[in-house]
């Protein structure tokens, strides 16, 4: 398994507000590799899939409904200790709490509308690249 690698999706709000741009270049600048990306929408049912580890919170209803109102930006990233970058790039869940500069705090509203997902783990992130990418999509 790679462990230079996380997964992250510009949430419906990002694509909604045109910010799909300027988040990229976020992370471009920041040095991640970008192995692969799609514009997709998903199901319901994917999202109840994806965020299965969140089914007792009194969220999960709110997140389902939010992930799947409008298409997401997936990728696969790269770099050296990726995950634990990406998730200080993007900063706290809670973007009233995001450090200064990370990307929820210059793009995220709310805690449920936070912009970004970035993997909490290298397990994670090559089940979460798996579930919306093929081998061969993968560069
Ligand atoms: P992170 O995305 O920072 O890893 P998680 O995995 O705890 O945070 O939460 C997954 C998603 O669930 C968040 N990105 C957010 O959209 C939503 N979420 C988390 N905590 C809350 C909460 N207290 N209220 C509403 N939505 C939440």
């Amino acid at each position: 398994m790679t462990t230079n690698r996380t997964f992250t999706m510009l949430k419906p709000d990002s694509v909604e507000k045109g910010n799909i741009g300027a988040i990229l270049e976020k992370i471009n600048a920041a040095g991640f590799r970008i192995v692969a990306l799609k514009l997709t929408q998903m199901t319901g049912r994917d999202a109840k899939a994806f965020y299965a580890v969140h089914k007792e919170r009194p969220f999960y209803g709110e997140l389902v409904e939010y992930m799947t109102r409008g298409p997401v930006v997936a990728a696969i990233l790269e770099k050296s200790n990726a995950v634990e970058d990406f998730r200080a790039l993007i900063g706290a869940t809670n973007p009233e709490e995001a450090a200064e500069g990370t990307i929820r705090k210059l793009f995220a509203t709310s805690i449920s509308e936070n912009a970004v997902h970035g993997s909490d783990s290298d397990e994670n992130a090559a089940i979460e690249g798996a579930f919306h990418f093929s081998e061969r999509e993968m560069y």
